[in-house]
């Protein structure tokens, strides 16, 4: 039977395990890279392995997220990221060097590679035809200390791109139409190749567009097969020699296939709060916008913002609207301002913000109460703009740009101007001077705001819980530690547990205590895919800080559902999804056996207060239920230290 890209790729880097879906593999890891946010995290991780150096092909620790420097706490973050990387042989990239994702790509990716990443779209670089994967910083740690990472071997879509996109249509139209028809729920344990004769009309970004917003479906990765496309790019990044070929087998068998006419697809909007929310920009007339902004890593390559450029170019924009730019690197930011292209989007009234992820994240640019922002980038979940009520669409860059000049979401295709023709360069303007290749001279720089992983005790004998909080579906890990200003905290577990649900139940912490105090264990109750969106482990260390040890759900997204492991709690999932009704907050619930229960596939947990008995499963593979009940991986490195 013929072999997919990834099966390839996975075989060539097999260390145990089978690839058969639902069943564990290990794989050897050749790339890392994090961001300043849960960078930090990760390398006190990986200090406490004791490894003099990283046994990686490469890692790299992006600086992006924390970009503001209100007070202090983001410039310490930053010069541990930097010494520490230099200590460890990591590459370090500097503030203003561009957002982790593009850069990668730009930078330092290859087709046939693997690559883990503490930040969920590290599947972008999936557009290479790389194995990227979206990790919780403890696995960046261990797979910088050369252990191979498991992931559960996934079910394989075909996605059949075919035709060709019509002016104005876009990249991240496609991706739209994808969450449209998948959309970001039931997806665990999937995995998409894109094929189809589709393929030879799109370039390395427009790919990236659309593997970056994998992401938001909670697919495990997608990948593109790396052909004549791709090694355009890598001409253009001056890196041909890291170019491979790189395709499925004609026979390759896949576990469903989807196909997509890009004739078909017209400019599309994700409406509030769900990148899933999908429907044509056409179909939403006359909304008022109050905020436009162009950047992040789905959408802010050189053709991407040159188009939008072009759009603007010669015109102002509607003046009751704020309008920003950020380029999604240095190389693209330059490439811009030598275009001239700089000046346009300038003369017509936008704000410029440096290379990072910003708005983004909550970082500036949070709009006013109530606003209407229209956004490139891949999430608008409730409140991550930095403002609760403001109603955030996600278009293309091409539509940011229209509705920009006309004050209304507008389909670009009403301007009546022809669609900016801006192929790739043959070469991209190459310096990376802001990188830092170690040289193993710096002392680590701390800080009081760097503190220690929290390490969690082994699971306790008896398994006394409480109701700490009920949630209903979709919470993601925004809703679970939010961003904004709360990202500055994250190398500092006791602060960062402050911002725990704290828009969705503030009392959560509180509530915590009182449960441990009484001598129980806090639960965590949620419907259908708890956790989903980043990566970030912080919504599993936090809880574990405050006792948690089980999350009951109908179901549980895959990179959260790693981290509650790696964080030793219980991923429990509902047979019955009708017994998530019968909870209620404050309920006792008991596991008896605890030690025996948890290594079942199926068990039972009681729920004292009402007198009922639930079927549940166990999320966790048979390999994961023994590190939950040593108290997580982090309980066992500190073990091994001993
Ligand atoms: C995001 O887009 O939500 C983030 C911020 O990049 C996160 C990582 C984080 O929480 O720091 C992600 O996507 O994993
Ligand atoms: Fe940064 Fe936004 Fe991309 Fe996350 S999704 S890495 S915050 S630009």
């Amino acid at each position: 039977m013929g072999q997919t890209i990834f099966e390839k790729i996975i075989r060539a880097h097999m260390v145990e395990g089978e690839c058969t879906p639902g069943r564990e593999v290990a794989i050897k890891i050749d790339q890392t890279l994090t961001q300043d946010s849960l960078g930090a995290m990760a390398y006190l991780q990986f200090e406490a392995m004791h490894k003099p150096k990283v046994e990686t092909e490469l890692s790299v620790s992006y600086t992006d997220h924390l970009m503001l420097q209100l007070g202090q706490g983001n410039g310490d973050v930053h010069r541990y990221l930097e010494t520490v990387a230099d200590k460890f042989g990591i590459v370090y990239s500097k503030a203003g060097n561009g957002i982790c994702h593009q850069v990668h790509l730009e930078r330092f990716s290859k087709p046939g590679k693997t690559l883990i990443g503490s930040d969920s779209h590290t599947v972008t670089c999936g557009s290479v035809g790389m194995a990227a994967f979206g990790v919780g910083g403890l696995d960046v740690a261990l797979a910088m200390g050369g252990v191979p990472l498991y992931i559960t071997y996934p079910r394989i879509t075909k996605v059949n791109l075919t035709g060709r996109l019509k002016p104005w249509s876009t990249a991240k139209d496609v991706v739209l139409e994808v969450l449209k028809i998948i959309t970001t729920k039931g997806n665990v344990g999937t995995i998409i190749e894109y094929g189809g004769d589709a393929l030879e009309f799109l370039t390395v970004p427009q790919r990236a567009t659309i593997t970056n917003m994998g992401a938001e479906a909670g697919i495990t990765t997608s990948i593109f097969p790396s052909d004549e496309k791709t090694l355009e790019f890598f001409k253009a990044q001056g890196r041909e020699e890291d170019w491979i070929p790189l395709a499925s087998d004609p026979d390759a068998v896949y576990d469903k296939v989807i196909t997509i006419h890009l004739d078909e697809i017209e400019p599309n909007v994700a409406k509030p709060h769900s990148p899933d929310l999908v429907c044509k920009v056409k179909e939403i007339p006359d909304l008022k916008v109050n905020q436009v902004l162009i950047g992040s890593c789905t959408n802010s390559s050189y053709q991407d913002m040159m188009r939008a450029a072009a759009v603007v170019k010669g015109k102002k924009i509607n003046p009751e609207v704020s309008f920003g730019i950020n380029a999604g690197s240095r190389q693209v930011m330059s490439m811009l301002a030598e275009s001239g292209a700089l000046g346009w989007f300038i003369d017509a009234g936008a704000r410029v913000l440096e290379s990072g992820c910003g708005f983004c994240v909550g970082q500036g640019q949070a709009p006013e109460m109530g606003a209407v922002s229209v956004r490139t980038n891949n999430r608008n979940y409730k409140g991550r703009s930095g403002t609760q009520d403001a109603q955030v669409y996600l278009v293309s860059p091409e539509t940011a740009a229209a509705t920009a000049l006309t004050g209304k979401l507008t389909d670009p295709r009403t301007l009546g101007m022809e669609y900016p023709d801006v192929p790739m360069p043959e070469r991209m303007k190459l310096d990376d001077s802001m990188l830092m290749f170690p040289t193993g001279t710096k002392e680590i720089y701390r800080s009081p705001l760097i503190g220690k992983p929290p390490v969690n005790t082994p699971m306790p004998e008896k398994f006394d819980g409480r109701v700490a909080i009920k949630v209903g579906d979709m919470i993601n890990t925004d809703d679970i530690i939010p961003g904004g200003s709360a990202m500055t905290y994250r190398a500092n577990i006791q602060k960062s547990t402050q911002f725990i649900f704290q828009f969705v139940d503030g009392k959560f912490p509180a509530r915590c205590e009182d449960i441990v105090k009484e001598g129980r264990t806090p639960v965590i109750v949620a419907g259908v895919s708890y956790g989903q969106g980043s990566s970030r482990e912080h919504a599993a260390l936090c809880p574990m800080v405050m006792g948690v040890r089980c999350v009951l759900a109908k179901s549980i997204e895959r990179i959260h559902q790693a981290n509650l492991v790696n964080f030793g709690i219980l991923p429990l999932l509902f047979e019955n999804e009708a017994d998530y009704d019968d909870i209620s907050m404050g309920d006792e619930l008991a596991i008896d056996d605890i030690y025996r229960s948890a290594l079942l596939d199926e068990t039972e947990v009681r729920n004292v207060t009402k007198n009922k008995v639930y079927k549940v499963k166990n999320g966790a593979t048979p390999r994961q239920r023994e590190i939950i009940l040593k108290g997580g991986l982090l309980n066992s490195i500190h073990k091994e230290d001993k």
